[in-house]
């Protein structure tokens, strides 16, 4: 053949190599493709090794769980996380060939004692099957079926200790705030194998100061939350806003039934519970872990671990620590409060915002308190732990304290009353006739921001959440719809160990009303060591309360107008030293927006579904010297000349 002739044919045959273009009857040529038909990745220099296992329920329902195993382990402990947020992102947080890199810093010192971690997710998300329910009530009167968390977790432990062969049998449960709320519920039937639970920052009682309302006010911002969680199995898509700040997205939508029509929120099936349980009623009181924990047997030892300023859930590891005390007859629980931001103490614990403490101490938490205490518990050797009862972080002082109970003892609970003009005082302010108050104008079309604006969505990149609540409150402080009230400078340290009591004796021109009162710690003018700090406005407990919840959570009632009357209520736990030339300051204000849904100021059934002419301005007063004086009742805890000599000394825990 002619080599024109050829070169023509051979440059035929590339082409339809190339192109794929078959003749008939001949098969199509390809590329090779650039992935391989079956790929094993290389793991023998792995310290650990990675097992995946469908756990099947009673119900017949498989649960998906990763297990990372030290390698070469050898009756090893177990810790168990169940959680909702994807047990595969759970466990391979970096592509490493260390199980300490794979892992969350939550597990960074059982990790290097050898345990072996277990994260599942639960049913009906991400990898394992049946039907979601969030916060899927215990057996009882508000589910009737067989499976709840408790028998999911009871199955679990079961099938791990028979089918991990590196185990010692042992099991311990850790998790925050949702996966906190796993541990609480396995407590309620555990498997025997179950001998330790660390609940973390978990929720408690999502009514009565946790994740959805706080005094009977309802938090707006869980719709971004049930939006991400509920809308699909996986992960959901954040909910879209139309506005850059928060404050205008929630203001101009209306009520909160108005916001979730308007945002395609109205499906969801705990969106709607919540907006037909308003108020404190069988339905949230049949879920309180608080109190279901307290009526059961002891059985398994916890360490319960609470946050000064977490922002979602700064009830519940306190609350069932407090409820349960009766049942623990052996004493061993444990509580450690710390400095930290909701889940927090899985993190870096140096700093929140601009407040900084002494060191890492979530880290110092992890290695020096959390380990020792599961080591106890569930290594086949470890020796007795040593940890005392209470372990809390004394903030303003920034040092660690052991306890053998909490409040801790020898708190006296002293009231500290607000004095008109604005002073603070620990003797009532004396008025010649009846009593004297302080008005303020309380506008639902202008509510208080809880934050300086813009306010971003809570979860969206780049938000400042979980620091929101060491702001700085100087910013509302000249808002004329903010009463603030204060000491002298001190000339000695005062510290509160327990939980601050609010006494507001105040009355509304309107029918309902929030009250929302804050305790701060301001800072000196000047303050050397750290310059942005001078005249800062540190809130240390603070909280709100709906007034029409004044005589019941579950009745409510309206506001007789212009009535005074005294409003009681309970502020989170706190361990802080006021330092000497720092002033103690009360805040009083009737909103807290958007975090918290307006009070129409009008009595309305349901808040959920008040109507535009429902929202009327009220003159609020607050009664602040004479028969009706209003107060905070602080849990003082003298500081021994010990302490005083040596503040900064981190005392053996
Ligand atoms: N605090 C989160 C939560 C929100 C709503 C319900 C339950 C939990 C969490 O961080 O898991």
């Amino acid at each position: 053949m002619p080599d024109a002739r050829l070169s023509a044919l051979a440059g035929l045959a590339s082409a339809l190599l190339i192109t794929g273009v078959a003749q008939a009857g001949q098969p199509t040529a390809t590329l090779p493709p650039a992935t391989p038909e079956h790929f094993t990745p290389r793991t023998e220099s792995f310290d650990y090794v990675k097992r995946e296992a469908m756990i099947p329920m009673r119900d017949g329902v498989k649960l998906h769980t990763v297990l990372i195993i030290p390698k070469g382990a050898r009756r090893a402990p177990i810790m168990l996380d169940r959680t909702p947020y994807n047990a595969d992102e759970e466990t391979s947080r970096t592509a490493s060939a260390h199980m300490a890199e794979v892992l969350p810093s939550t597990f960074d010192a059982i990790t290097a004692a050898g345990y072996i971690v277990a994260v599942q997710d639960v049913r009906g998300k991400h990898g394992s099957e049946g039907e979601y329910v969030n916060e899927r009530p215990l057996r009882g009167p508000l589910n009737p079926t067989k499976v709840v968390h408790a028998t999911d977790a009871w199955d679990t432990i079961d099938w791990l200790v028979k089918n991990t062969p590196e185990s010692n049998g042992r099991v311990g449960m850790i998790g925050t705030s949702y996966d906190g709320m796993m541990v609480l519920m396995a407590m309620d039937d555990p498997h025997p194998a179950l001998k330790a639970a660390v609940p973390i920052n978990p929720v408690g009682d999502t009514w009565m100061g946790d994740d959805d309302f706080h005094g009977g006010a309802f938090r707006l911002i869980g719709y971004d939350y049930y939006y991400a969680q509920d809308t699909v199995r996986g992960s959901g898509d954040d909910l879209w806003r139309r506005a850059y700040d928060d404050y205008d997205t929630f203001l101009r939508a209306g009520s909160a039934s108005d916001f979730t029509r308007e945002y395609g929120v109205d499906p969801l099936g705990f969106p709607q519970k919540l907006a037909a349980h308003p108020a404190y009623d069988a339905y949230w009181q049949g879920q309180a872990l608080d109190k279901i924990l307290a009526t059961r047997p002891h059985k398994v030892p916890a360490m319960f671990v609470q946050g000064q300023w977490d922002q979602e859930d700064i009830y519940g590891a306190a609350a069932v620590w407090k409820a349960t005390r009766g049942t623990d007859t052996a004493g061993e629980d444990r509580l450690v409060i710390g400095p930290w931001y909701h889940g927090q103490a899985d993190r870096d614990g140096s700093a929140i915002g601009p407040i900084r403490f002494d060191g890492d101490t979530a880290a110092y938490f992890r290695r020096y308190i959390l380990q020792p205490f599961l080591d106890a518990h569930l290594k086949d050797d470890a020796p007795p732990g040593d940890i005392a009862p209470v372990i809390a972080y004394e903030t303003g002082t920034n040092v660690w304290r052991a306890y053998p109970s909490w409040p801790a003892p020898g708190v006296q609970t002293t009231p500290i009353y607000l004095q008109h003009g604005g002073g603070l005082a620990y003797t009532p302010g004396a008025a010649r006739y009846g009593s004297l108050a302080t008005a303020y104008v309380s506008d639902p079309a202008k509510p208080v921001p809880y934050r300086l604006r813009p306010i971003r969505p809570t979860y969206s990149t780049g938000s400042t959440w979980s620091q929101w609540l060491v702001d700085d409150q100087r910013i509302f402080s000249d808002r004329p719809d903010v009463l603030s009230f204060e000491t002298d400078a001190l000339t000695a340290p005062v510290r509160i160990a327990g939980f601050p009591q609010v006494g507001l004796w105040a009355s509304t021109t309107g029918s309902d009303s929030d009250w929302v009162v804050k305790l701060i710690d301001v800072y000196p003018d000047e303050v050397a060591s750290d310059p942005k700090l001078g005249g800062y406005q540190l809130m240390i407990s603070s909280d709100i309360f709906r007034g029409r919840y004044r005589e019941s959570f579950e009745h409510p009632r309206p506001i007789t107008p212009n009535a005074p009357e005294l409003y009681r209520w309970t502020l989170p736990t706190a361990d802080h030293v006021f330092l000497p030339g720092h002033r103690i300051m009360v805040q009083v204000q009737s909103s807290w927006f958007p975090l918290y849904d307006r009070n129409p100021q009008t009595y309305v059934d349901n808040i959920f579904h008040a109507h535009p002419g429902d929202y009327r301005a009220a003159t609020q007063r607050i009664f602040d010297s004479g028969a009706h004086d209003s107060f905070i009742s602080l849990p003082l805890l003298p500081i021994t000349p010990a302490e005083a000599a040596s503040p900064g000394a981190k005392p053996p825990v």
